[in-house]
């Protein structure tokens, strides 16, 4: 069984992230996505849209994802590789490169963002109307 992890806020779910969880779990057979908290968003200066609870029914309704645990600081990575027995770590590239302290514990992959869609617009979107 080859688990992957990858993380995120995943604020108004959009096709971006959907291509991403489906490449994400095509690499391996398990997806476990770890959410970003509200707490650790404030920490990111980013400010969802909708609850941790309501970001993670969305993505429990995404048939490429397995498991939703709570994403709450930057350092939790090396333990959740650890404790969730990860083979594989990815990230969309705009990440690249941040995450290869990883490398010892397992693969780390990033794949292509999606261009033309981002959170950021659909809330500044809805903000004009
Ligand atoms: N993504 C993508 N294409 C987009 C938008 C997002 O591939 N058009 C990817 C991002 O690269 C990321 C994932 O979807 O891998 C989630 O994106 P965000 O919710 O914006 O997550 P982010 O704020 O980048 O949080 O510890 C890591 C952080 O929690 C990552």
């Amino acid at each position: 069984m080859r688990r992957v992890i990858t993380y995120g806020t995943f604020d108004t779910l959009h096709y971006g992230h959907i291509r991403l969880l489906k490449r994400a779990r095509e690499l391996g057979d398990y997806l476990i996505v770890a959410l970003s908290s509200d707490e650790f968003n404030e920490i990111k200066g980013k400010r969802a849209r909708f609850s941790w609870e309501d970001r993670k029914e969305d993505l429990l309704g995404v048939r490429y994802v397995d498991q939703v645990i709570r994403e709450d600081n930057w350092e939790q990575k090396v333990t959740d590789v650890a404790a969730h027995d990860v083979q594989v770590f990815t990230m969309g590239d705009d990440w690249a490169g941040k995450f290869d302290f990883l490398k010892p514990q397992c693969e780390v992959i990033y794949l292509p963002r999606t261009p033309d869609i981002s959170s950021t617009m659909i809330r500044t979107r809805i903000d004009a109307n």
